[in-house]
Order: C-alpha cells, then sequence, then structure tokens
C-alpha cells in the first residue's frame, strides 16, 4: 500500500470517529442524560484568557487526574485575547465534556462584568434589559459564538464536547426573550440559566453559591444542577488572603450529592491571573487565584485537590446507584441524615452531620459509625468501611516556598541592572498633542472619553488668577486622582476601604498672576465595576466639581469653580502609545533609557531590566518594595501590580474550623502584609536566553528589590489516621523527597511547617516510619510528557485542518 493509502484511511477513520460520536443530550428530573442515560457531571471552572495557551492542556489533564469529567469557561465579549475554540479542542482532546457560558454578562471579578464599554456607549442602549439596542447587540454576539462552535462541530450533538450551555447571567432582561433566543440555535444540548424562579422550560435553572443541598429548581423535571460552588473567594486590593478549607468543600459536594445532586461545578477549579488589565472590580487583585485546587499557577493545592479526587472517584464509581436508585432516607433530628441509593447490585450511603456544634454516634443498619460535625460519611457499599469521611484529610499538605532564581550557580549574576525613563505630563491643548483632540465642558464618564482603551485620563485646563493662596478640590467617581499645577505634582489620592467616591484636596499653592496656568488632572481606573444591579451606570474618573478653594479661619471658600472651563482630555499616556513597554533592539535606542541614577521612590518612572528565565517549573517574579503600576515581561503584560497597598491587619486567626457555614471572612491569612506580592510570569512569555522587564511605575518604589524566584513546594506534610489506608507524599514534577523532619505518634500541636511535639506520643514513631516508608515514583512522568505531547499534536493537527483558524474575534475598538 502507497503511503498516499495510509494516510487516506487515516483521515477517514479521523472522520468516521467524528461523524459516529454524536451524542444525544437531555434531562429529566433526577439528571442529565446522555445517549439516555442518566449521568453525574462533575465540572471545574477554568476561564481561558486567566492562563495561557501552553497551560490548558496541563491544567485540564490535572482537572480529569483530580477525577473531573467536565470543564466549565465563560465566554468572554470584552476579552482582548479571542475566544480560543482551541481551548475547548483541548478538553475535548482530553475527554473531558466542556460547559460553554456564553453570557453575555459575566459574574467573574472580570472588567465590566465581560461586557465591552463601547456597547455603553452605544446611543439608546439600556444594558441588561430587554431593550431592543442592547437585545440587538447581544443577539449578535450570542449568534457568532454559536455559529463558530457550530461550524467546529464542538456541540455534543455534532460529537463535539460541549453537552450545556448558557446564556443569560442575572441581569433584568426578560428571560421568555433569551430562552427564544437559545432555542432558535436548535443546538441540541440543554440551555441553562441562573438561579431564577420563572425559567422558561425548557431552560433549567440552576444554583450558585457555597452550598446548594437546599436548592430546588423551579420545575420537577428539572435534574439539581449546581453550576457555581465557590472554592474560596476572589482577592481585593487591601484585601487579606481568603481560605475555603479542604474539609468544607467536601462536605458541601458531599452533601449536595446525598441530597440527590447530580450535576456540580467548581468555580473555580483553577482561577488563574487577570493579565493586562481585565481585572474587574473596582479593586480586584491581579492573581485570581481563589484557593482553587489547582493554585494560580496550576500547582496542585494541596490538600484541597486531592481529597476531592477521591471523593469524586467514590461517586462516579456509584454514578448508576445515585442517578437510577431506589433511595431511603433517615432522619435522627438535629441535623442528622442517612441516606442511601441502591440499584441493581450497586450501592451507596451516606451518613451526614451538619450539626454545626455536635459530633454525631449514628446507628445505621445495626453498626454505631461515629460522624463529625459538619461532615459527610460516604460507605461506597453502604456497610462497615466508612472509605470516605469529609471530615479527615487523607492527603498531603503542601506548603509552596518561593525560590530564587537557580538557573545558574553565580547567583550575582542575576542582581537585575535597571535603566528608567521619566513619565511627562505636558499640558494639553486642543489638538496640541495626540490623542487629544477632545475638549468638552463638562467632567465626561471615562467609560465616555476611553471606550476602555485605557486606564488613564489626562484632562488639562487653564485657570485665570490673582495671587491668593488657594487650594484644588475635585470630586471623582473613582479610583485614583494625580493632580499637577504649572507641572508640579500636587497630590494623589486612591479610594481605599470600598470608599470609591471621594473627594480630594490639594495643600494650598499659589497660581501665577492672570493666564497661562496649567492645572492637569491624571484618573486612573483599577478595574470597572462588574457586579451589582445597574454596575454598568456606574461612573467612574472626575465627576466634578473641580473647583479653587480658599481656607480661612472661619472655613473654607470656594473661590472659583473650574467645572465648566474648557477641558482637553487625553487618553492613555505617551509611554504606553509609544510602546515602551514591547519595544526592542534598536527601535528601543531612540527612546534614550538613562543607565544611570536610578531613582527611588519616583512617581511616573519607567523601568526597564533583562533577566535570564530560570529554571524549573513556571517562575514568578516578586516585585516586593514597588509602588503601583503595571509589568510586562518581553511585551506581553503580566497585569497591575499594587504591593505599596497592604491588607487590613486585623481578621486574621492562626486556626481555621471548617465547622459551620463558610463565608469570605473566613479563615484569612496574610494580614497586615502586602495585598499581592507574587506576579505569575507563564513559561511561554519567556524566551531561553535574555528577557525583558518592563515597569510604568505610578506612585513610586524601590526597583532593586525585585528578584525573579519560582513558586515550588518546600515542605510537605500529611496525617494517617486509624483505618485511613496508605498516606502517599509527593513533591509534584521531578523533584524527590529529601528529608524526613517531624514525625509525632499522638497529638502534636501547631500546623504543617511548624509543627510540635504534644502531650502524648511515641518516641519510636521517627524510625518506624523512616525504615516503612516505601519510596516510588508518584505517577508515570514520562507516560504523562507522551499523552501530553499527544494531545498537542492533535490540536496542531485539528488547527491546520480547519482553514478558518482556531479563533474569532470580534467587537470594536479593540485597542490595547
Ligand atoms: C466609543 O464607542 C462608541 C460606540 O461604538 C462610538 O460611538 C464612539 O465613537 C467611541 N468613542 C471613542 C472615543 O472611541
Ligand atoms: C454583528 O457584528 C458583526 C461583527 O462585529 C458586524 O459586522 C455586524 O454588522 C453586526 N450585525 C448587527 C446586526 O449588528
Ligand atoms: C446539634 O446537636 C445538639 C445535640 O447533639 C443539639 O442539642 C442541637 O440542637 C443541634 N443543633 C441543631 C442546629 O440542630
Ligand atoms: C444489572 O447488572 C448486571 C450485571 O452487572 C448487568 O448485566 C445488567 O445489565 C444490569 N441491569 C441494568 C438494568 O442496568
Ligand atoms: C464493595 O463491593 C465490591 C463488590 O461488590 C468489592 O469489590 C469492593 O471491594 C467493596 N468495597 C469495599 C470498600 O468494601
Ligand atoms: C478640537 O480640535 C479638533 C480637531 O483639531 C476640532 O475639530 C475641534 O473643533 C476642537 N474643539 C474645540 C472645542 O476647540
Ligand atoms: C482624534 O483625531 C484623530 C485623527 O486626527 C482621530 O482618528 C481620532 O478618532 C480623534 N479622537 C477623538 C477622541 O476625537
Ligand atoms: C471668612 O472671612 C473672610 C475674610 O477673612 C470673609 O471674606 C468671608 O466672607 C468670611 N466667610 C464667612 C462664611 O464668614
Ligand atoms: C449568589 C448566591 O447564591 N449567593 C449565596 C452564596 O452562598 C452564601 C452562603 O450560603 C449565601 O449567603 C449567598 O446568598
Amino acid at each position: 500500500m502507497s503511503t498516499m493509502g495510509v494516510l487516506l484511511l487515516a483521515s477517514a477513520f479521523l472522520l468516521l470517529i467524528q461523524f459516529c460520536s454524536a451524542l444525544r443530550v437531555s434531562y429529566d428530573g433526577n439528571a442529565l442524560k446522555i445517549d439516555d442515560e442518566r449521568r453525574i457531571v462533575i465540572s471545574g471552572s477554568i476561564h481561558y484568557p486567566r492562563s495561557t495557551p501552553e497551560m490548558w492542556p496541563l491544567l485540564i489533564q490535572k482537572a480529569k487526574h483530580g477525577g473531573l469529567n467536565a470543564i466549565e469557561t465563560y465566554v468572554f465579549w470584552n476579552a482582548h485575547e479571542p475566544l480560543r475554540l482551541r481551548f475547548i479542542k483541548a478538553i475535548q482532546e482530553t475527554g473531558l465534556y466542556a460547559v460553554l457560558r456564553i453570557g453575555p454578562y459575566v459574574c467573574a471579578e472580570w472588567n465590566y462584568g465581560g461586557l465591552p464599554v463601547w456597547l455603553h456607549n452605544i446611543p439608546g442602549i439600556k444594558l441588561r434589559t430587554n431593550n431592543p439596542v442592547f437585545e440587538r447587540e447581544m443577539a449578535n454576539f450570542t449568534t457568532l459564538i454559536v455559529d463558530m462552535m457550530k461550524h467546529e462541530k464542538l456541540f455534543a450533538s455534532q460529537g463535539g464536547p460541549i453537552i450545556v450551555a448558557q446564556v443569560w447571567d442575572e441581569g433584568k432582561q426578560d428571560l421568555q426573550w433569551c430562552a427564544g433566543l437559545a432555542e432558535s440555535f436548535k443546538i441540541e444540548v440543554p440551555w441553562i440559566v441562573r438561579q431564577e424562579n420563572d425559567a422558561p422550560q425548557p431552560m433549567i435553572d440552576t444554583c450558585n453559591g457555597w452550598y446548594c443541598d437546599q436548592f430546588q429548581p423551579a420545575h420537577n423535571n428539572s435534574p439539581r444542577m449546581w453550576t457555581e460552588n465557590w472554592t474560596g473567594w476572589y482577592k481585593g486590593w487591601g484585601m487579606q488572603d481568603p481560605h475555603r478549607t479542604a474539609e468544607d468543600l467536601a462536605f458541601s459536594v458531599a452533601r449536595f450529592f446525598q441530597l440527590g445532586g447530580t450535576f456540580q461545578n467548581y468555580y473555580m477549579y483553577h482561577g488563574g491571573t487577570n493579565f493586562g488589565r481585565v481585572a474587574g472590580g473596582p479593586y480586584i487583585t491581579t492573581s485570581y487565584d481563589y484557593d482553587a485546587p489547582l493554585d494560580e499557577y496550576g500547582n496542585l493545592n494541596q490538600p484541597k485537590w486531592g481529597h476531592l479526587q477521591k471523593l469524586h472517584n467514590i461517586i462516579l464509581s456509584r454514578e448508576r446507584a445515585l442517578t437510577y436508585g431506589a433511595v431511603d432516607k433517615i432522619d435522627y433530628g438535629n441535623m442528622r441524615e442517612a441516606t442511601s441509593y441502591r440499584f441493581n447490585g450497586s450501592e451507596i450511603c451516606f451518613l451526614g452531620n451538619a450539626n454545626e456544634t455536635n459530633d454525631a454516634v449514628i446507628n445505621f443498619e445495626g453498626i454505631m459509625y461515629k460522624v463529625p460535625s459538619w461532615s459527610v460519611s460516604i460507605l461506597p457499599n453502604c456497610s462497615h468501611t466508612e472509605v470516605y469521611k469529609t471530615a479527615q484529610v487523607n492527603t498531603q499538605i503542601s506548603v509552596m516556598e518561593g525560590v530564587l532564581n537557580e538557573a545558574d550557580d553565580n547567583k550575582e549574576s542575576y542582581a537585575l541592572i535597571w535603566v528608567w525613563k521619566p513619565e511627562h505630563f505636558t499640558h494639553i491643548k486642543n489638538g496640541s498633542v495626540k490623542h487629544s483632540n477632545l475638549t468638552a465642558n463638562v467632567q465626561l464618564d471615562q467609560k465616555l472619553v476611553t471606550n476602555d482603551t485605557s486606564n488613564l485620563v489626562h484632562i488639562s485646563t487653564d485657570p485665570i488668577w490673582g495671587d491668593k493662596e488657594i487650594a484644588l478640590r475635585v470630586n471623582i467617581n473613582g479610583h485614583i486622582l494625580h493632580a499637577f499645577v504649572n507641572g508640579k505634582h500636587m497630590g494623589t489620592q486612591a479610594a481605599t476601604n470600598g470608599q470609591f467616591s471621594f473627594t480630594f484636596e490639594t495643600k494650598s499653592f499659589k497660581l501665577k498672576h492672570g493666564k497661562n496656568n496649567d492645572l492637569s488632572l491624571l484618573s486612573v481606573t483599577v478595574g470597572l465595576q462588574n457586579y451589582g444591579q445597574f454596575f454598568d451606570e456606574v461612573d467612574v474618573g472626575i465627576h466634578g466639581p473641580v473647583q479653587l478653594i480658599a481656607r480661612a479661619e472661619n472655613g473654607t471658600q470656594v473661590m472659583k469653580d473650574l467645572s465648566k472651563n474648557e477641558w482637553t482630555y487625553k487618553v492613555g499616556i505617551d509611554g504606553i502609545h509609544k510602546g515602551m513597554y514591547k519595544i526592542t533592539g534598536h527601535q528601543a535606542a531612540k527612546y534614550k533609557w538613562n543607565t544611570r541614577d536610578i531613582p527611588n521612590e519616583r512617581m511616573f518612572t519607567w523601568y526597564k531590566t533583562t533577566f535570564k528565565a530560570p529554571l524549573g517549573t513556571d517562575p514568578v517574579v516578586d516585585l516586593m518594595g514597588l509602588g503601583k503600576g503595571h509589568a510586562w515581561v518581553n511585551g506581553k503584560s503580566i497585569g497591575r501590580y499594587w504591593p505599596s497597598y497592604s491588607s487590613d491587619e486585623l481578621g486574621c486567626s492562626p486556626t481555621c474550623n471548617y465547622r459551620g457555614a463558610y463565608t469570605d471572612k473566613k479563615c484569612l491569612t496574610n494580614c497586615g502584609l502586602p495585598s499581592q506580592r507574587w506576579y505569575h510570569v507563564p513559561r511561554s512569555f519567556l524566551q531561553a536566553d535574555d528577557n525583558v522587564l518592563v515597569l510604568f511605575e505610578e506612585f513610586g518604589g524601590e526597583p532593586n528589590n525585585v528578584k525573579f524566584q519560582t513558586v515550588t513546594i518546600g515542605k510537605v506534610c500529611a496525617t494517617a489516621h486509624q483505618g485511613g489506608g496508605t498516606l502517599e507524599l509527593s513533591c509534584q514534577g521531578r523533584r524527590i523527597l529529601s528529608n524526613l523532619i517531624f514525625v509525632n505518634f499522638g497529638d502534636p500541636e501547631g500546623t504543617c511547617g511548624s509543627f510540635s511535639r504534644g502531650i502524648c506520643e511515641s518516641p519510636l514513631a521517627f524510625s518506624v516510619i523512616e525504615e516503612s516508608a516505601v519510596v516510588r515514583s508518584e505517577f508515570d512522568e514520562a507516560a504523562e510528557e507522551r499523552s501530553y505531547m499527544d494531545i498537542l499534536r492533535k490540536l496542531k493537527k485539528r488547527e491546520s485542518e480547519i482553514e478558518r483558524g482556531n479563533y474569532i474575534w470580534w467587537g470594536r475598538d479593540r485597542v490595547l
């Protein structure tokens, strides 16, 4: 047979798979049905723009290894990155299902809720209502996405991975209209909407929250679906680090399945990073770690990942009993109940104790079981052995540590050498400077001026004045204001404590007599509002009035209102327009970076340095010592930084009780420290040799403290319970365990990384463990890598097969 013949056969085979595996997705009151069989879906959210395409296959694989069978993502209308169909294809190649939430509103701490700001600026539009202009744009966008997915055959009905889709996510829109739009696409997979009592069938209304065990959908023949089980919480500038314990998360999931749930999704399974200006808010940090089972960099967040993996494996092993089984319940009172599911010889029983104060002893089918408070114990065979207890973590705890750049033995060579350049704010007059041909006699909403093409708006006017001592007063709607008078910096104020509207006043100064004064205001946003009923209408930037005031013994007097002066607007700053952050080589030479007298604590300063890529896994950069600004590596944004913004001193506690309903104020750490010190530099941003880091420092900081470090497992700890089976420890990747530090049989005190011996202990413990431990390769790394490479190859192949390319663009005004 000729080579050609073999190739032809191979492609015919591929086609065969694609066309034959079309799935019929439907549902009944019990579960989603795939090819008419009820199924359990355990899904996790991974938002494609919060990691890089290079990270996707491994993240998805780690999710699969963690026991998930589906991945959920939103589609982000305003993402500067286009929707990568490659992400959906990577899910498919890994053998998982996909849940596609088209929005168009995304409730995800994403800038402006995922809606493009130009939408807001279309005359006559009312976002998220049944306004015809909005409906036309929404229909246009939704159609674009659905058509693209259809064209690439990504819906399950076409043999693709998408088993469920969503339109609409809160808002005041007519659900009937949305349902009509959704149905018109005829994609033949079920549509879901967020929890709404009036969800028109066949749409399924779903639950979001920290617990969903009490949730009942609006219709009896809709299954109970939990689309957002919050695995932790997001972080804001000035906020402490939130943590949700593995015990509590596992409890909420086990309880959901105990009470008849069949579809659950972790929000987030991998949170990732808010690169660029995509962080919503205001004031959401660049890290979107979320304390998710996979951490910001894609490492396993242990023990959460492992504790849930065990739970998923048990739940999925009893899929038929859970979806078809006869259900029996015993209520023991005081929030305790047993539930059994039995079907055709397969069975699973849950012993639940939702009582947050008291442990319980439950007599179940003649055997006594101790069920700790706020926990579920699972007996996969309904007798004797509690194979899984949500309150008993049998998985290692990993303590992550920063390691200095190890690319070379000579650490000295890694001291970063900086060059710098000031950013000037010259007086702008209408048309006198590029990007400044907008003038107005009012203070305009910053969204209107910029269409969100920049964080920054610079406005200037020329006040006429005498020689009295005066001060400047400006009302602003967020988030940061810098004021300059005749080129001199007169003050800066940032919103704090969630008070985004504030009044700014300078100290007193004198203007030049008569004309030719220059008053410049620089307004900076830190993520546009993304949540709340009318979030899209919240004004931002300089609001006015802008006044000159005189301060006297008897009070403050308004001397002149400048609000109606002629103000010239300029969007962005010159350094960004010129591309200072990305230009290298001989082009960069003409920018004349200063190599001497590197300034510290200087506002509005550009810094640049080169560095060698660190060895090992994904690197992060430690930006401790800097003020606030934006950072780029090799021209790619790694996001806003603001290490000078410390989190609240109060609210943290050294211990964390998983019992009782979780809230985002529970189990906080990092009090009084920089709210974000570490910034993620994905591997794919780096080159083998010289790499360039550029900073735009807005507040002033010390670049000499910046270091390249990787984050890796430093220590692992674990607790073995009687009857808990073997205990496995691993340090991920190719690293090996080097030293056994502490072993205690009894009641040690402290937490992982800082244990001390308790009162009850055995001196033999250390040697027993040392002698009996078996070291082996955790999982077949080579096989993992082969399958990873295989997926990459398949993705590449599919992309070249598809002429239209692997992504789509939409929207207008796509300017960074
Ligand atoms: C912003 O977008 C609107 C709507 O697309 C458009 O009419 C307007 O000209 C844009 N404004 C700027 C400053 O680009
Ligand atoms: C839909 O969007 C596309 C791409 O932005 C545009 O070309 C088209 O005119 C839009 N259609 C409507 C009806 O607005
Ligand atoms: C928890 O259990 C204790 C006794 O075991 C009982 O007194 C208490 O009322 C229970 N709490 C709830 C909320 O049911
Ligand atoms: C019950 O289990 C048997 C053996 O595992 C299997 O052959 C049979 O198809 C099952 N019946 C149903 C209805 O699933
Ligand atoms: C449960 O029962 C199956 C056979 O029905 C058996 O293979 C398995 O080992 C049992 N598991 C436990 C934990 O007892
Ligand atoms: C500003 O300049 C533009 C173009 O140079 C001009 O069209 C516009 O009328 C000017 N606006 C004012 C208020 O002078
Ligand atoms: C400023 O003028 C340029 C061309 O001179 C034009 O492309 C741009 O849209 C104008 N911007 C505003 C905000 O009017
Ligand atoms: C405060 O004192 C100044 C003179 O020092 C006077 O012009 C002004 O009217 C006084 N304001 C009030 C509110 O009394
Ligand atoms: C949007 C939503 O469902 N919020 C809920 C999340 O869960 C917490 C705790 O159960 C509730 O208080 C919220 O109302």
